[in-house]
């Protein structure tokens, strides 16, 4: 059963992966200052996609900065460079992937070798031939959708991999790497780094009488308070369970203190509501505080310190913050 489960999901994958490439049709923006053979191209390609025509080359700057699939530039247009234009589209951030087709006469060999040195991806040789025109664009737009589907999903494994997904935080990993380059600067001679290690005080019992959903409902409450009472350059952190941290380049210990207590104070101040509003819990927090103390400090003595700290704050009976 769980190979037919296995089995199961790359299916799922893969028909996903399909239903991404099926539909061909694609957004084409055709730009030729020779409207009469732009019309006649954008009426071949009517058939299957979507093409739009611009002769000028600033109005067509802005159509392909939109939603478009694929470019087909005119490399010999009269009153734009053709080629410069579709060299300029790679080395903008925003069109940097779209594919361009360069409409080039064969005969003018030089003019071929640059399209291809600018690197755009297929020549289309004038006359035009309406097949040959279909099953270019067909490639390219192909291949589009395939690496469109393929950016997306490295952009979100990407996330998942330095985010805590219950809360949206950054995950320990994340933290621990930051935290490593930040101490590595200070530790040469940079602005201190400070960490408060805070741990969510009695939290087992808030499971143990609400339930672990209400429990995990505290824990995204709490990360959205800690978020909204950081500075920009600090970073929130879900160390694990209900532990936190907050890492802070170039701060001192007084500093950082006085965040933890404000920290602490909006934690307290105000209940929490949950249940879809039916509990409202007082909930509290022990913060440990630490700061680099110099060249020979490292990552794990700073977050050790930090925990101390901890230790003392639940001893001295939690709801505190202790440096
Ligand atoms: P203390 O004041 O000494 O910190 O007491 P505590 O109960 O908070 O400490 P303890 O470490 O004993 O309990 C932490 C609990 O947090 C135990 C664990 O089941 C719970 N926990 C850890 N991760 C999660 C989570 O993602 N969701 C929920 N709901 N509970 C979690
Ligand atoms: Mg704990
Ligand atoms: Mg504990
Ligand atoms: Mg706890």
């Amino acid at each position: 059963l769980r190979q037919r489960e296995a089995s199961g999901r790359r299916m799922g994958v893969i028909a996903g992966a399909a239903s991404r490439l099926d539909g061909l049709g694609g957004r084409i923006l055709i730009i030729d200052d020779n409207e009469r053979q732009a019309q006649r191209i954008a009426a071949e390609l009517s058939i299957e996609h979507r093409p739009v025509v611009e002769s000028d080359p600033d109005k067509a700057r802005i159509s392909a900065g939109g939603p478009v699939d694929l470019v087909i530039i005119n490399g010999a247009a009269k009153r734009f460079d053709g080629l410069r234009f579709a060299a300029s589209l790679r080395s903008t951030e925003r069109t940097r992937h779209l594919p361009v087709l360069a409409m080039v006469d064969p005969d003018d060999r030089q003019r071929m070798v640059k399209a291809l040195e600018i690197g755009v991806n297929d020549i289309l040789p004038r006359p035009i031939d309406p097949q040959e025109l279909a099953a270019r664009v067909k490639t390219q737009i192909q291949r589009k959708r395939y690496t469109d589907y393929l950016r997306n999903n490295l952009d979100h494994s990407l996330e998942l991999a330095v985010t805590d997904q219950l809360t949206g935080l950054h995950n320990r990993r994340y933290m621990t790497g930051q935290l490593d380059s930040l101490v590595q600067r200070s530790t040469l001679g940079g602005d201190p780094v400070a960490a408060l290690l805070i741990d969510i005080d009695h939290f087992k019992k808030i499971n143990d009488t609400f339930g672990h959903d209400v429990g995990d409902e505290v824990l995204r409450e709490f990360a959205l308070r800690l978020a909204s009472n950081v500075r920009a350059i600090d970073l929130p952190c879900r160390y694990g369970g209900e532990e936190f941290t907050v890492i802070m380049p170039d701060t001192q210990l007084e500093d950082a203190m006085r965040i933890a207590e404000r920290i602490r104070m909006h934690v307290a101040g105000s209940p929490f509501r949950v249940a879809q509003g039916r509990e409202l819990l007082t909930v509290t927090i022990s913060i440990g505080v630490s700061a680099t103390l110099g060249e020979h400090d490292s990552p794990e003595a700073l977050l050790k310190r930090a925990d101390e700290g901890v230790y003392e704050a639940k001893a001295s009976g939690r709801n505190a913050v202790v440096a």
